[in-house]
């Protein structure tokens, strides 16, 4: 066949990977072992084979070019969080919040399973720099997988080929990471992080976050444990630069749960009144930090990609997202129109009269299902975003000015406020929440308790990592301010008190403003707010007085009984549990005073 690959010799020397590689291919026995390089050339030959065997199918080269659909197996379509696991000799050390299997069991059942599990297939070698190559915030991982789709998607997402051997030279370490994906049953489906042994095995799936390892798997937990470590931060957070009128740029980075527009956020466009500013993203999911030579927390995005949420995404939410996607870019789970398109709810624009929906049947306006998964995606390269930072690829990352915390508040929470200090923001993030919408399955308006956006990513026990979050502030001569957002208070009426999206701008510059020293704003019990007149309203339907009673109203009572449940939170985090966040506690239940 034209553009098949061919076998290929190992391109480096590195004694411990070739070991392992060579271990590993005796274990799942493929049939040919491929050393991606990560060339141009490759990645076509690649396209070619995969739209040959149907794993891709191309759009439309004229209106989408370079771009792709895909479909993954209908059991398989999000992450699997309950099949995810800490696998740490010591149970204490995964901690009780997440999901732990005993590093011996975990290799003896996944290797069970691995066994001959690439029998006639092909096991590509994916060696990937997360961060970038040459700097302090650069880890090489080598991912192994039978899936053209990961290792197409892995080319997107991460600095992958010949870049990340260079990066490794002969001896340096590396994550390593086994994807097979079997027979896509949930009942032999696993995601292993070993941290204790930099090791990733991931079998059963062929969906994004359970299987490009880079991503959730590498940067996230496995980095998390690293950072621990060595002193640095692995977390779930946006990082974007704010262009004040005079050309000035400051940078925050933003934790929020899922569904809560994290992406949207990175890639604002200012609403007409603010025109003279300019919104920079740099990252849309996940953050590197690490303490600068004059300290401050400086930022790095570790991806090159952008996984992103199709549905909702749309002109009028995410323009640049939409211009991002426009050329080489894997689409999953969307709906496939007949003209070689493709679609989804929210997109924006009215559905196609016909197409092929995620799951590949028939689907029609009048068909009563979904035309996209409501967890399908797109993953684009981020350089196209419009958007994209000039300085996304320094080195030395970009230094931050505040951290945002946030959630889905339908009451309580203030649309911002600030933190005292470093340490009662640790608390905020650790106590932070966001309730369940009706996109998730289950009751809708459920508070969930999320510390940093990390709960299904920290690679380690969560009062550990709440104790590194103490100890990163007192390396930091000049912290960021610590903040909490919320954009979705509603009225008694369950209209929401905000626009969001664009005008969520104008809270990030109160917030930079705070941070910069340039406000003063207004003390309250939970923390610092605006003061009237600081918030810039022009040019929306809201005034002072909507905003001072409304948005940025705190009810005592509601309080006390959210600082209750914000307690049995602390509890279920355990004995590792920073005494520090108990004193904060005890101190916001004393700026409210006692129930009379
Ligand atoms: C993601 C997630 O895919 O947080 O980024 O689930
Ligand atoms: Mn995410």
């Amino acid at each position: 066949m034209s553009g098949a690959i061919v076998m290929n010799p190992a391109p480096t020397t590195h004694p411990a990977l070739l070991a392992w590689v060579a271990e590993m291919q005796a274990l799942c026995r493929p049939e040919r072992v491929v050393w991606c390089d990560g060339s141009e050339a490759e990645n076509e030959a690649l396209l070619r084979q995969a739209v040959a065997q149907g794993d891709l199918e191309p759009l439309d080269p004229q209106r989408w070019p370079g771009c792709y659909s895909a479909r993954s197996a209908e059991n398989d379509v999000a992450r699997t969080e309950n099949l995810t696991y800490i696998c740490t000799r010591l149970r204490r050390d995964a901690g009780p919040l997440n999901n732990w299997m005993d590093p011996a069991e975990a290799y003896r059942k996944l290797g069970g399973w691995l066994d001959g599990a690439m029998r006639g297939r092909t096991m590509y070698v994916v060696p990937f720099v997360m961060g970038i190559p040459g700097s302090a915030f650069a880890k090489v991982g080598v991912q192994l997988t039978d899936s053209l789709y990961v290792v197409l998607n892995m080319r997107i997402m991460t600095r992958m080929g010949s870049v990340a051997l260079r990066e490794l030279g002969g001896s340096g370490s590396f994550t390593r990471g086994v994807h097979a994906r079997a027979d896509l049953s949930l009942e032999r489906r696993a995601i292993c992080h070993f941290p204790e042994d930099n090791t990733i095995w991931s079998v059963g799936s062929n969906y994004g976050g359970n299987v490009l390892l880079g991503k959730k798997c590498l940067a996230l937990r496995i980095a998390s444990w690293l950072g621990r470590h060595e002193g640095w931060m692995a977390e779930h957070m946006l990082i974007m630069g704010v262009e004040d009128p005079r050309g000035q740029v400051s940078y925050l980075a933003a934790a929020f749960p899922s569904q809560c527009g994290k992406t949207n956020l990175a890639m604002l466009v200012p609403p007409p009144a603010l025109s003279g500013y300019k919104v920079w993203t740099v990252g849309d999911d996940i953050a590197w930090l690490r303490p600068g030579p004059d300290g401050r927390l400086y930022a790095l995005n570790p991806e090159a990609g952008i996984f992103g949420v199709a549905p909702g995404t749309s002109h009028l939410t995410n323009p640049n997202a939409m211009a991002a996607v426009r050329r080489n870019t894997i689409f999953t789970n969307v709906l496939r129109t007949d003209d070689g398109g493709v679609w989804w709810e929210g997109m924006g624009t009215p559905p196609p009269l016909a197409g092929t929906d995620w799951r590949g049947r028939r689907w029609t306006p009048g068909s009563g299902v979904k035309g996209a998964h409501p967890n399908s995606r797109f993953t684009a390269p981020a350089r196209q975003c419009p958007s994209i930072s000039p300085e996304w690829e320094d080195p030395a990352g970009v230094p931050l000015s505040a951290i945002v915390f946030g959630g889905r508040r339908a009451r309580l929470e203030p649309l911002v406020y600030q933190a005292r200090d470093w340490r009662h923001g640790v608390y905020v993030g650790a106590t932070m929440a966001s309730e369940t919408t009706a996109a998730a399955t289950g009751q809708v308006g459920v508070v969930r308790r999320d510390p940093m956006a990390m709960l299904p990513f920290c690679g380690y026990d969560m009062g550990d990592y709440l104790r590194h979050w103490l100890d990163m502030g007192g390396r930091l001569s000049r912290p960021p301010a610590i903040f909490h957002v919320n954009w979705f208070r509603q009225d008694a009426q369950g209209r929401y008190l905000w626009p969001g999206y664009g005008d969520n701008l104008r809270v990030l510059n109160w917030i930079l403003a705070r941070a910069e020293g340039r406000v003063a704003g207004r003390q309250t019990p939970v923390g610092t707010v605006p003061e009237t007149g600081e918030l810039d309203l022009e040019g929306t339907s809201i005034d002072q007085r909507t905003l001072r009673s409304g948005l940025l109203d705190i009810d005592p009572d509601e309080w006390r009984a959210e600082l209750d449940d914000q307690a049995a939170w602390l509890e279920r985090i355990g004995p590792t549990l920073p005494p520090e966040l108990r004193q904060e506690h005890r101190a916001a239940v004393e700026r409210f005073g006692r129930r009379d």
